[in-house]
């Protein structure tokens, strides 16, 4: 269901350690789906801070247009994105800590106003929301994105039947 394909990333997903990527993947393969491409990076806010301050400073001169954060366990990294960047940022709690996401999902949600993270589901749920999120913003200024995720909208069949298949995590 390509809208229109494109070389040039729009969309830069960061996620804090490579044990997040099976989850963050699934943002990825929605984007793909609509022919969106990404950058997939992994950064730490804790572990490597300049160069996630770096990631996000240089985010809008590299061309993209949303970020898309997933952190678990005591998650700030989209906050951090946030606070050097200000692109939309999209942030997915995830379900990597003893505590199962809830922990990841108070660390991203409340944000001091004037720094803004769009908050998702935790785990595979929000992965795959934050792309769908992200495909919207981007479409207020595609109009053949925008008939892209119309098209996706009427076909519920298929559209149900491939979300049942996960618990979210
Ligand atoms: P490891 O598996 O590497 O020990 O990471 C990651 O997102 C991951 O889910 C465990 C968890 O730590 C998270 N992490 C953060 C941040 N950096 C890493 N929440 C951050 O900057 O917020």
């Amino acid at each position: 269901m390509a809208a229109a394909r494109r070389s040039r990333p729009l969309v830069g997903i960061v996620m804090g350690s490579e044990s997040d990527r099976a989850t963050m993947e699934e943002a990825v393969r929605v984007l793909e789906e609509f022919g969106v491409p990404c950058e997939l990076a992994v950064r730490s806010a804790h572990r490597t801070p300049v160069a996630t301050a770096r990631w996000a400073k240089t985010a809008r001169a590299r061309g993209l247009k949303v970020l898309i954060a997933g952190a678990g366990g005591a998650a700030h990294l989209a906050g951090a994105l946030a606070a050097h960047s200000r692109l939309p940022v999209l942030g997915v709690p995830l379900a990597s800590s003893p505590l199962g996401g809830f922990d990841a999902l108070l660390a991203t949600v409340q944000m001091p106003p004037g720094v803004p993270v769009a908050t998702l589901g935790v785990g595979s749920w929000g992965a795959r929301n934050a792309a769908f999120l992200a495909l919207r913003i981007l479409a207020l200024g595609d109009a053949r994105l925008e008939q892209a995720l119309e098209r996706r909208a009427a076909e519920p069949g298929r559209a149900a039947s491939r979300e049942r298949g996960s618990r979210g995590r």
